[in-house]
């Protein structure tokens, strides 16, 4: 290894809905994570692997912080981000520009809490108007706490990630790559196909439907140029298993369409996605059907 390579972790942190999948999906520059316009999307630490020249910052993006639990699926999705939090280098703190919110405000106290240094992102610049608003909210930043520095940037416009990366480096660890050089996340074909299905019910269905869905891939076939999977949707009532299926089943195969064809896009192979929608009642308050699906456990 070159002397002076440095590697480490950045926890990607904020309350829902700020942009930190968007980041990290523009960090690494490929989609890692899924993105919607609506709150708690994202319910796992997912790690996004960027190597560069003498450095390997490995992001991990993580759920929303949110100060209301009402379930053990929240629960886990908090202890997700506590877990990101403990095994970090660096942290880095995404609010959006012109928006303080009390949610931020407690986002700040877990962030300080963890005693690394924090980097304040502040996201969406693109949406501040008149531009002049934004210096008098980076100012008030700076009041909150003393962050290493505090960037403006756009994800969605990949506006000033290059700053970002830069400082992010510097306040790495000196080790060797933990990651293949090539690799660009934790997670197996398995996990993102799953989610790319969860992004596509986000998407297509409404209100509080798809909060109470799961996906789990019963079976994956991986062969030249073809992967063949198996899903199940899990709905969390029985009523909510027809709105998943929609009439004649028009909403299942228009989600399970968008999610083939951006996963053929990403990957360049062909998918045949099956899907099958089941109701395992209040599964996201049954401790044994998180861990089954991928959470970890409170114990
Ligand atoms: N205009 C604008 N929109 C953005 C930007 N970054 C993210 N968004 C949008 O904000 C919404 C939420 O983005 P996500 O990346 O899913 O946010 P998140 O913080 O990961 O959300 P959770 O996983 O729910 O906590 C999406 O509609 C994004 O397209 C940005 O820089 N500018
Ligand atoms: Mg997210």
């Amino acid at each position: 290894m070159p002397e002076g390579h440095r590697t480490g972790f950045v926890a990607i942190v904020g309350r829902p809905n700020v942009g930190k999948s968007t980041l990290v999906n523009a960090l690494v520059g490929r989609k890692i994570s899924i993105v919607t316009p609506r709150p708690q999307t994202t319910r796992h630490a997912i790690v996004g692997v960027l190597t560069r020249p003498g450095a390997q910052i490995l992001f991990v993006d993580t759920p929303g912080l949110h100060a209301r639990m009402r379930n053990q699926l929240n629960r886990a999705m908090n202890r997700a981000v506590e877990g990101a939090l403990v095994g970090a280098d660096v942290a880095l703190f995404v609010v959006e520009a012109g928006a303080w919110k009390a949610a931020d405000s407690y986002v700040l106290e877990h962030v300080l809490a963890a005693r690394i240094p924090v980097i304040l992102a502040v996201n969406k610049v693109d949406l501040v108007r008149p531009k002049s608003a934004l210096l008098p909210y980076l100012s008030a930043c700076e009041k909150r706490a003393a962050f290493q520095a505090i960037v403006p940037i756009s994800a969605a416009n990949a506006d000033n990630l290059d700053r970002l990366t830069a400082l992010l480096t510097e306040l790495l660890p000196e080790g060797p790559p933990l990651y293949p050089l090539d690799a660009t996340t934790d997670r197996s074909m398995e996990f993102r196909i799953a989610e790319m299905i969860r992004e596509k019910l986000l998407i297509a269905l409404r209100q509080e439907v798809p909060y109470g869905l799961a996906v789990e891939i019963l079976a994956l076939e991986e062969k030249p140029g073809v992967v063949l999977a198996d899903a199940v949707i899990w709905a969390d009532r029985d009523s909510h298993k027809g709105i998943v299926v929609g009439k004649g089943g028009a909403t299942i195969k228009e989600v399970g369409t968008a999610a083939r064809l951006e996963l053929e896009k990403i990957f360049g192979l062909r998918f045949y996605l099956e899907t099958h929608v089941k109701v395992k009642t209040n599964w996201a308050d049954n401790a044994r059907t998180l861990q089954q699906f991928g959470f970890e456990s409170s114990s």
